[in-house]
Formats: C-alpha cells, sequence, structure tokens
C-alpha cells in the first residue's frame, strides 16, 4: 500500500481527485477526513497544503505528491519528479509598474521585490548577477508595489489578468510551471510496482488527452487519399461495407486539427462522419 499527498482545497485539488478517478481510484473527498483509503486500489490519500506535500513526500510519510512544480523548486525537497501531468499551468514572472521604463535586467539593480518564492528568484538573481532586495511576503504580493513595499515583485501569473488589475506588467518569465507527480526517493520493490501500475495507466489518459475518434463511410477510390489526410498511430482501420464501393474508415486525430481533416475528407467524398471522445488510449 502507497500513499498519495495531494492538495486538500484550492487550484489543484479538483483536478488532482479527477485524474485518480479517471484511471481507476476512486477517493473520499478531503471534508470527511485527512486520510482516505481508496478501495479500488492500494493507496491512500493524504489531504494537505500544497506547501507541504513536497516536504511530506521526501521525508516519507507518502510515497508520492501531486503538486505545482514551483512549490518543489521553491522548497529545495529531495523528490524525484516522475511525470508532468497537464494542469495548473502558470509561470513565476517578474513584473513592475505599467508606468516604469523598462530595459532589462539590470533595471533591478538596487530593487526591491516582493515574492512568496524567495528561493527561486535568489537563485535567479546570482545567476543573473544582479543584485537587489528581497521582500518575503506570504499573500496578496501584487499590491506590494502600491503600497510602498517593493519597487516590482516576482509571482505566479497565469491569465495575467491579476498583474493587470493592479497596475503591473510583465516583464521577465522566470520559471514554468505544471502540476507534477513526485516521489519519495529510494522506494522498496512493492512501491515500485505500484507506481509502475500508476505510471502506466496515466501515460494512457495523457496520450488519449486532446484527441478524437474519426469513423466515416468513405468510397474505395477515396482511400489512399483518406490514409494521407489521417496518420493514424499504425494506420487507419477500414472495414468494408455491404456496397462493394464503399468502407468504413476509423481514425484518432488531434481535436485541434478536427475541422481542417473534416473538409479534406468532405473534398474527397467522406459521408456520415462520426466523432466521438478519446477516453483512454493504451498503446
Ligand atoms: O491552501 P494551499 O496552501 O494548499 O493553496 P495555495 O493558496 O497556496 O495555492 P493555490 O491553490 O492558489 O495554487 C496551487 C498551485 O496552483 C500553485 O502552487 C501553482 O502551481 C498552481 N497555479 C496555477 C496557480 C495559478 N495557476 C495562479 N494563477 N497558483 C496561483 N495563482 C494565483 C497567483 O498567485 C496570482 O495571485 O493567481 C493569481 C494570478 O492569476 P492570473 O490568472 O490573474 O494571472
Ligand atoms: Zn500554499
Amino acid at each position: 500500500m502507497i500513499r498519495i499527498a495531494i492538495q486538500s482545497k484550492g487550484r489543484l485539488y479538483e483536478e488532482s481527485v479527477n485524474l485518480l478517478k479517471n484511471i481507476g481510484i476512486e477517493v473520499d473527498a478531503p471534508k470527511r477526513k485527512l486520510l482516505s483509503r481508496s478501495l479500488t486500489f492500494p493507496i491512500e490519500a493524504l489531504y494537505l497544503r500544497d506547501d507541504d506535500i513536497p516536504q511530506v513526500v521526501a521525508g516519507g510519510t507518502a510515497t508520492l505528491g501531486i503538486v505545482g512544480q514551483n512549490e518543489v523548486a521553491e522548497c529545495g525537497a529531495d523528490v524525484s519528479i516522475l511525470c508532468p501531468l497537464g494542469f495548473g499551468a502558470c509561470r513565476l514572472s517578474l513584473a513592475v509598474p505599467k508606468a516604469e521604463c523598462y530595459d532589462g535586467l539590470a533595471w533591478f539593480k538596487g530593487r526591491r521585490i516582493a515574492t512568496s518564492y524567495p528561493n527561486i528568484l535568489r537563485r535567479f538573481l546570482a545567476e543573473k548577477q544582479i543584485e537587489a532586495t528581497v521582500e518575503v511576503i506570504t499573500g496578496s504580493v501584487e499590491i506590494a508595489p502600491a503600497v510602498g513595499i517593493a519597487d516590482a515583485i516576482f509571482d505566479i501569473v497565469s491569465s495575467g489578468s491579476t498583474l493587470i488589475a493592479n497596475g503591473l506588467k510583465e516583464v521577465e518569465t522566470v520559471f514554468e510551471s505544471e502540476a507534477v507527480l513526485i516521489a519519495r526517493k529510494n522506494l522498496n520493490q512493492e512501491e515500485q510496482d505500484l507506481i509502475d501500475e500508476l505510471l502506466f495507466r496515466m501515460e494512457s489518459e495523457t496520450l488519449s488527452r486532446g484527441k478524437k475518434y474519426l469513423l466515416m463511410n468513405l468510397p474505395r477510390a477515396s482511400m489512399d487519399e483518406a490514409i494521407r489526410i489521417l496518420p493514424a498511430m499504425r494506420s487507419p482501420t477500414v472495414m468494408p461495407l455491404a456496397s462493394e464501393n464503399w468502407c468504413s474508415l476509423h481514425s484518432v486525430i488531434d481535436a485541434a486539427d478536427l475541422w481542417t481533416k473534416v473538409r479534406q475528407l468532405k473534398a474527397i467524398g467522406a459521408e456520415g462522419i462520426l466523432v466521438m471522445d478519446v477516453d483512454k488510449i493504451i498503446l
């Protein structure tokens, strides 16, 4: 049995629980308890604040954790990052008041920068040989310049609207982040086997993300052209139809290409095109 630490509430909670659910692991909501044992897999969820997750995994209280890469980098916990999870995307950026004439990193020399991520910021400043004062603030970093605590900020940005609302502009992206699966180091064989099974299931989830399944009827004469339009995992599946001159063609494509491909397929005579979601892809 292994234990996975996940955020008890906040931005990563819902997608973490959904990810587990999609790979066949159901856990109770954290409202009822701090620990929830799954009935469908030998794992229990430990609900925590995100800041605590890397240390709890490094210390061995949990075997696995789902947390933002920004938190792992900030606390420097000695854990393995097993894979990115495709949600919780954001970046850690430097931002200055929008009226400032920003002309490059030298602008920060001698300035005060407010942040909740002092370690990542200090590492960056040292690497760029910029001497600046780091003011550590735990919440509402974006108001620091307006209230005179700092000249600039270093904070998480996602859409950028918080910066705009506070009269700031993003000038340097320092760290790109998303939610990651982390693991304790030095795992025993049982833990490793369970993690391998989880990774196998997660891969089928990742592969199916943003994919659509297409099914259509096609004149046999257009088959070669259709195969050129639809490069599938190996090649498209072709099935005979009762009418000799027609066949049924199945394929998986990127959702982003859907309408372009549909237009091309219609142009070569495809009919009755069905578009379906793909739940899992197991190679
Ligand atoms: O209570 P707990 O300590 O567990 O949660 P928390 O409040 O510390 O963290 P939470 O839930 O806000 O974020 C958890 C993780 O989500 C972060 O560590 C990031 O990895 C990731 N993430 C993704 C974000 C954002 N997007 C995000 N936009 N974390 C925070 N923000 C905040 C940011 O701090 C800023 O205030 O949103 C604001 C900026 O957003 P935009 O869209 O206006 O640019
Ligand atoms: Zn937190």
